[in-house]
């Protein structure tokens, strides 16, 4: 009986080494995203518009932000088709997005799907007018007073552009996602993604000026993979004849 107790105990123990083996399982996903090809060097935007709230300079564009050694900023890199793994919970209090000087504060975002996003205009005293462009989520269009807030919920998974009908410059990015396997890149282009379940999957990359692109790439327990990606400029259409 003695010897019997001692065997299950024994069990036990492998049982929770398992568990938490598991809890820690997974590999890491890191690289740089890097712009190759000529600067299209986009033009910084004008203010034309409530000069005395959002300044009488000009402000520099965000649609493509470079390192001096051409890392690119705000690139949202993430892995696709992880079965099994962890979704990102609905956070208790209501992510928040704000406007301030006439600019998105958050240039991109991530939000888990299902979240209820605060649009705030804490600061500004002109009215801004928010302008939502979405496929998969109601689109939404309408005014933040100064000292004002609207409120979305983000249902579905997608990347919804918010824009300003008001003033002409203000875009902003939200992600809203379901699993936590993503990463925004740094201002020097870096980007980590933590705790990948072991597995081969798709890994995309997007930036909002370059487009997508996608590469395999295999996760192993344990291990780092690096994966670097290159971005060009989008080619442009050709006219038809
Ligand atoms: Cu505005």
């Amino acid at each position: 009986m003695k010897n019997f107790k001692v065997t299950l105990t024994a069990i036990a123990m492998l049982v929770s080494i398992a568990v938490s083996y598991n809890a820690f399982a997974g590999g890491t996903i890191v690289g740089t995203v890097k712009f190759v090809g000529e600067n299209p060097n986009y033009p910084p935007a004008v203010i034309n518009k409530d000069p005395e709230v959002c300044g009488a300079e000009s402000k520099p564009s965000e649609k493509l932000v470079l390192s001096a050694d051409n890392g690119i900023k705000n690139a949202l890199v993430g892995v696709k088709g992880v079965e099994g793994g962890e979704k990102m919970a609905v956070p208790a209090e209501n992510p928040v997005f704000p406007q301030a000087n006439c600019a998105f504060t958050n240039h991109i975002m991530v939000v888990p799907t299902g979240s209820t996003v605060d649009f705030p205009n804490k600061t500004d005293k002109v009215m801004h007018n928010l302008h939502s462009y979405s496929m998969k989520n109601r689109p939404f269009n309408k005014g933040v007073p100064f000292g004002g807030v609207i409120s979305n919920k983000f249902s579905k998974a997608e990347v919804v552009k918010v824009t300003c009908d008001v003033h002409k410059w203000m875009t902003g990015y939200l992600v809203v996602r379901d699993d936590p396997y993503y990463s925004i890149s740094d201002e020097n282009g870096k980007y980590k993604i933590e705790n990948v379940p072991a597995g081969t999957y798709k890994l995309v990359v997007w930036q909002e000026a370059l487009g997508r692109k996608k590469v395999d790439v295999t996760v192993a327990d344990g291990q780092e993979v690096v994966v670097d990606f290159e971005m060009t400029p989008k080619k442009k259409r050709r006219k038809a004849q």
